[in-house]
């Protein structure tokens, strides 16, 4: 199995920190926050060569409502700075050598559709309508990343982050309606843990579709510090033969994800968390190769 770390659990760390205690942990790679603005490429690759972690991914970054880019929204030039946001995304994979850019496809945490009053009977009108403009826009994606060679990953996200694609049934269904081989399926344990019967069904049920997988416990923190079956997550990867990477983002117990990510005291705790999440499923891992007597 590959193993990486998405950076932004470590909030504005400088990279060089990042790839620096990636390596010395035993990190295979690094996915990297999507701010296109913000990373230079060119300095991305000098580090990812000089440490020897290849960068597996980019996390795409939609907060809502601050920067107003949103593949869902009812405005077509919130959809389109969007649909340019993860084509620059693309744009920055492919200069630094990553396969995957992660699309969350309506702004987090939007917990709504525009326009919701507090009348139920709208609410499927809306999503619905929200649904095929999102369609649509990774429809438009998809055609740029195709040709940079780049695969663009739905990650479902839980409910109180988003309320269009939860499920990884919505995403397969959204898949086959973007009906572009570009696009395949991102997972994440902890909004697996929240939204899904059987996490490791879940991971047979999309199968070679899973292109990569976030991962902590299922209260965010460090692997082994919750109560999600690792175990049997790793049996379903091996299983449907996963290839892509197993990317960790856990964070420190501190209910907000961007403060648990950007807090200074917590530096050394987030070091620790990437630390022993590895080791724990490299164990797992080395656990289930062994036969069993
Ligand atoms: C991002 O990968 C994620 O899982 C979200 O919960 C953060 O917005
Ligand atoms: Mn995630």
């Amino acid at each position: 199995m590959r193993y990486a770390v998405s950076n932004w659990i470590y909030g504005d760390e400088p990279l060089e920190r990042t790839f620096s205690q990636l390596r010395r942990f035993g990190y295979d790679g690094v996915e990297i926050k999507g701010e296109p603005d913000y990373y230079d490429p060119v300095e991305v690759r000098r580090l990812s060569r000089e440490y020897g972690i290849p960068v597996t991914s980019i996390a795409g970054w939609v907060p809502w409502p601050t920067e107003s880019r949103d593949l869902a929204h009812p405005d077509p030039l919130v959809r389109e700075r969007a649909v340019v946001y993860f084509s620059r995304c693309v744009d920055f994979a492919f200069a630094v050598g990553a396969e995957i850019v992660i699309v969350v496809p309506a702004a987090v945490p939007r917990l709504v559709p525009m326009g919701f009053s507090d009348d139920p009977e709208v609410w499927p009108q809306l999503v619905e309508a929200e649904w095929r403009l999102a369609v649509e826009s990774v429809q438009r994606a998809a055609d740029y990343a195709r040709r940079r060679r780049v695969t663009l990953a739905i990650e479902p996200v839980n409910r109180f982050e988003t309320f269009l694609v939860t499920t990884a049934a919505q995403a397969l269904q959204f898949l086959d309606q973007v009906g572009s081989a570009a696009v395949k399926i991102h997972l994440d344990t902890f909004h697996m843990n929240i939204e899904e019967a059987d996490p490791a069904g879940t991971i047979r049920l999309v199968g070679s579709r899973l292109a990569s997988m976030h991962v902590s416990d299922s209260n965010r923190l460090a692997v082994g510090e919750g109560h999600t079956d690792f175990r049997a997550l790793l049996r379903a990867l091996g299983e449907v033969g996963f290839g892509g990477p197993l990317v960790l983002e856990p964070l420190p117990p501190v209910p907000n994800a961007f403060v648990a990510a950007r807090l200074q005291r917590l530096a050394d705790l987030r070091d620790t968390y990437a630390e022993v999440s590895l080791q724990r499923l490299k164990e797992l891992e080395r656990s289930l190769r062994q036969p069993v007597s």
